[in-house]
């Protein structure tokens, strides 16, 4: 098996990735932005705004018509017929709920209507409640009063909100009927792969432990769980299965629109963090790797699971085997985003160049770095805090939010118990070297980036390879190299001022939550 397509649903875009792997080489890839290319769908980045009670939901008829998108430029890139295997990462904890009659949908090949339209008549749920959701404070209490310490000692992770099991929950109490004329529910990992596949295919490991009802223990779904979480919830979910296996050949609508061979093999498919563990080459232990998309993360292989003693991180499937540690903090790149419009400036001045100007300050203008409901820590917080001047200069106020965001994720990875000797960067924002270079100085570790820069659709193209029988050491080998020129060295004589900061930071943080 030589070509392999790698596609990641993330949360603002589907990117396609075509690899050889007998020569080593990416022969394409092509991407649809939800935003940008669909601007009349109300998705500016990815998800509907507006939303009241923390309720976060984007819409799936738009997650296939940007499948399409990025599989229509793909195909004017690169053969599809050649393509030997696909495999999809997803962002995580988002689920679809689709009722009777979608088994005809997803076996549909007519290729003159578009997925969309087939999909709209079989939605029990018009719209999906995606991983920024934290509306459902009260399912979690249920769960947890219900459950206690054995929802963490066995799932990975206490009762969270924008895990599916209690968005199942409230979806439940709020529309029965709905939730009762529900045949499937699906994690966007899954249903896209149950697209590609013509069928509906299983929830993978990886993905299945963001959804409080996946028993780590055996690896299958957790009888109690599911029948506290909502009545038949059993009959409306597919055994897990490990991502390796190839269970289908891809539909005939993609073999007659596209042009990929019928033979080509669909894999289930994985949350788009532990495809990017994959695809950064992270899946042993003793590597970090931090993900700079949507949300930031923090992640690293581990062979048992260990869980948070605070309650925030997780633990999730690998797709290699064992397990993965994840911090997720929602105040991320939009954080960002949202800082660099305020001060009306663009990246450069976010660069390297531009916040040496400040380094002078480093670690003492602290700045809880939230502009809105954060993950880790679990807390509404409205704006910025922050302790310096309105007047300071616009180095000092980026340099300042964004040691933030990495103190706040440093001081919430103490419990996974890593001393990175490196770090591997990945996500929109890792291309950013004033970015990086906080990063190496506030955990006092080299950085390094890959030559592939979405290691999500990276790692689902390596999954594809490897359930289609080569081996997963050596593609990561020759696919997960650092790029020569991407690695950025911690200047050494900020360990103390950090260190201190680290400390200030946390007294900070207590004085508000
Ligand atoms: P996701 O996979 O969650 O959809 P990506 O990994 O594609 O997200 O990252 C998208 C984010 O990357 C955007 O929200 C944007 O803020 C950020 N980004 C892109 N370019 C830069 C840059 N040069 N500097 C900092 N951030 C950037
Ligand atoms: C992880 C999480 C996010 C999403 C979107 O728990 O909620 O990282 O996977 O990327």
């Amino acid at each position: 098996m030589a070509i392999v397509l790698g596609l990641d649903l993330s949360t603002q875009s589907a990117t396609a990735l075509v690899l050889d792997t007998q020569v080593g080489k990416t022969l394409a890839r092509a991407r649809a932005g939800f935003g940008p290319d669909f601007p009349g769908r109300g998705h500016p980045e990815g998800f509907l705004p507006g939303g009241q009670g923390g309720v976060v939901h984007a819409d799936p008829l738009l997650w296939l018509d940007g499948l399409e998108l990025a599989l229509e430029r793909l195909a004017k890139l690169t053969d599809l017929s050649k393509v030997d295997a696909v495999s999809v990462s997803g962002q995580q904890h988002g689920s679809v709920y689709l009722a009777e009659g979608y088994a005809a949908a997803l076996a549909d090949g007519d290729r003159t209507t578009a997925l969309s339209a087939k999909f709209k008549a079989v939605l029990a749920r018009a719209t999906s409640p995606i991983w920024m959701d934290s509306s459902t404070s009260a399912e979690c209490r249920e769960l947890q009063a219900l459950f206690g310490a054995r929802m963490q000692a066995d799932t990975g992770s206490p009762a969270i909100e924008r895990f599916t099991g209690p968005q199942i929950r409230k979806f439940f109490k709020q529309s029965p009927t709905a939730y009762s004329a529900t045949d499937h529910v699906h994690l966007v990992s899954s249903f896209i792969a149950s697209v590609l596949a013509g069928k509906s295919l299983p929830i993978d490991f990886g993905d299945g432990a963001g959804m409080n009802l996946l028993n780590l223990k055996s690896l299958t779904w957790d009888k109690d769980l599911i029948d506290a979480t909502a009545p038949e919830l059993s009959d409306k979910l597919l055994p897990a299965a490990s991502c390796l296996k190839p269970q289908a050949k891809i539909s005939s609508y993609f073999v007659e629109k596209y042009g990929f061979a019928a033979t080509c093999q669909v894999c289930p498919f994985t949350g788009d963090n532990p495809a990017s563990l994959v695809g950064m080459g992270a899946t042993t232990p003793g590597q970090v790797v931090i993900s700079l998309g949507t949300s930031d993360t923090f992640f690293a292989a581990m062979t048992e699971p260990k869980t948070d003693p605070q309650g925030f991180g997780h633990v999730f499937g690998n797709p290699a085997g064992g397990f993965m540690s994840l911090i997720c903090f929602r105040n991320g790149s939009l954080a960002r985003e949202a800082l660099r419009d305020e001060l009306g400036v663009d990246w450069s001045a976010f660069d390297q160049e531009a916040l040496s100007a400040s380094k002078a300050s480093a670690g003492k203008n602290l700045t809880l770095p939230f502009y809105g409901a954060e993950i880790t820590p679990r807390h509404d917080f409205e704006k910025p805090i922050t302790e310096f001047s309105e007047s300071s200069t616009d180095a000092i106020r980026i340099r300042s939010l964004l040691e933030g965001q990495f103190l706040n994720m440093r001081l919430h990875s103490q419990w996974m118990g890593i001393a990175p000797q490196r770090i591997l960067l990945t996500g929109g924002a890792s291309k950013n070297n004033g970015i990086a270079q906080i990063v190496a100085d506030v955990f006092q570790a080299p950085v390094e980036r890959l030559e592939v820069a979405n290691s999500a659709a990276l790692g689902a193209a390596l999954i594809a390879a490897t359930a289609a029988g080569n081996d997963l050491v050596k593609l990561q080998a020759i696919f997960c190299k650092p790029s020569p020129d991407s690695r950025i060295e911690p200047d050494t004589h900020l360990a103390s001022n950090y260190a201190s900061a680290l400390d200030s930071f946390k007294r900070l943080l207590q004085t508000q939550i």
